[in-house]
């Protein structure tokens, strides 16, 4: 399409912008699709909007068409993603939808990186003679389905890197022991961006020291997410909470010296997955490696919930595209407590949000290729919005 932005007002950017913050209520519900969002515009007043329904439903165009309160004929629709014209997939596509409601205009965020639409949702509106603006705030609308990009375009998941730590830079209590570091509310909102994931990742120290279950808890969940641990050794205890509470979607990495070792049995007879891992020098799980695994391609966003050696691992391979770091105002004060990673210079801090006394960072890599914009991300906006009510 030509990159040439028709006509655009800053009314116009008003209106993709709250379509844009639509489309940030379908987090962690429509994966691997695109949450859109979509508002329709008529002599100035918004008389529909909509965002894309969980997995399976209707887009964000249908959606905003079926709650207009007045007819749609003439109107503007402002749509974060270029609206879909292919039919090789679950719901008609929206392209046509908007041809046949009459839609004058449309002013979208961005293309659509899938190759079935690219373009081509575009050229079809303009065929049936529709005025098309944009893309417009192209770099943030991208930001949005970052992880959608990274799906379709490099086939990897979109990473998010997560810890907490005390005032004093300690992820630990004393000599390593597990610590309470964020408050309730803080951990209410990690429950909710575990619900958000698809797969959720640990090394060895950090089940070792926690024994976490690693499930979303007491938040809505839409789906269950993938555990995935890192133990090159087998140091996973057969009674640790995960492999007593297996439900067949546990998958640990190990070195392949462990193969074939009694506990490699003792974990299989459990019905845990297990994977041999490429290692490096160090004998360290490879992380480059491990995220070219078949696994990890069919994730939309994966949560790692790190400890320090584990959070240099992915900053070296470059595979954490974002990081949320908790800071509590209280410190340990031990001086064998684990020091927390240090987020390296590149990442761009996108957002800050008190909660309770803690605080939450968002930081973003600026040398990703699902970098676009320093701008907050829908699971921080999400966050935001709770802690303003
Ligand atoms: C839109 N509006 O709200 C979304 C779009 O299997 P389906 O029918 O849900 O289609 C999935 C594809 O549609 C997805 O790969 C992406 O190209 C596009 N997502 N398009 O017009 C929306 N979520
Ligand atoms: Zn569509």
């Amino acid at each position: 399409m030509a990159s040439t932005i028709l006509r655009m007002t800053e009314r116009d950017e008003q209106f993709l912008r709250r379509a844009m913050r639509l489309s940030m209520n379908g987090r962690g519900t429509t994966e691997p699709n695109p949450s859109v969002g979509c508002v329709i515009v008529k002599d100035d007043r918004i008389i529909g909007e909509g965002y894309t329904q969980p997995f399976g439903g209707p887009h964000a165009e249908p959606t905003a068409l079926a709650s207009c309160t007045e007819s749609p004929r003439g109107a503007t629709a402002y749509v974060t993603l270029e609206p879909c014209c292919h039919t090789n997939k679950k719901t008609p596509p929206c392209a046509p939808r908007l041809i046949e409601a009459g839609i004058a205009r449309v002013v979208i965020g961005c293309l659509d990186p899938n190759e079935d639409v690219d373009g081509k949702g575009v050229a079809m509106l303009r065929a049936a003679g529709i005025e098309v603006a944009g893309p417009a705030l192209e770099a943030e609308a991208k930001q949005l389905i970052a992880p959608f990009i990274g799906r379709m375009k490099f086939h990897r998941p979109y990473i998010t890197l997560k810890w907490a730590q005390s005032a004093d830079g300690k992820i630990s209590g004393a000599g390593g022991a597990r610590a309470q570091i964020s408050n309730a509310a803080s951990s209410r909102l990690v429950h909710k961006l575990r619900a958000r994931s698809d797969a959720i990742l640990v090394g060895i120290n950090t089940l070792l020291a926690d024994d976490p279950l690693l499930t979303a808890r007491n938040v809505e969940a839409s789906r269950l997410q993938t555990r995935v641990i890192l133990d090159s050794h087998l140091r996973t205890p057969v009674t640790s909470k995960i492999v007593q509470n297996n439900d067949g979607d546990v998958h640990i990495f190990f070195a392949a010296s462990e193969y074939g070792s009694e506990k490699m049995r003792s974990l299989m007879a459990k019905g845990i997955n297990l994977h041999v891992a490429d290692t490096d020098d160090a004998g360290r799980i490879s992380i480059p490696m491990l995220l070219n695994r078949d696994l990890f391609t069919d994730f939309t966003h994966l949560l790692v919930e790190p400890g320090p050696t584990l959070a240099k691992s992915f900053f070296d391979a470059g595979g954490a595209d974002r990081v949320w770091v908790i800071e509590s105002p209280n410190k340990i004060g031990a001086h064998d407590a684990i020091d927390a990673p240090r987020v390296p210079n590149r990442y761009v801090k996108s957002a800050e949000l008190k909660i309770d006394g803690d605080v939450l960072s968002e930081y973003l890599d600026t040398e990703s290729d699902l970098f676009f914009a320093g701008a907050p991300s829908a699971d921080f906006v999400l966050a935001r919005d709770m802690q303003s009510v």
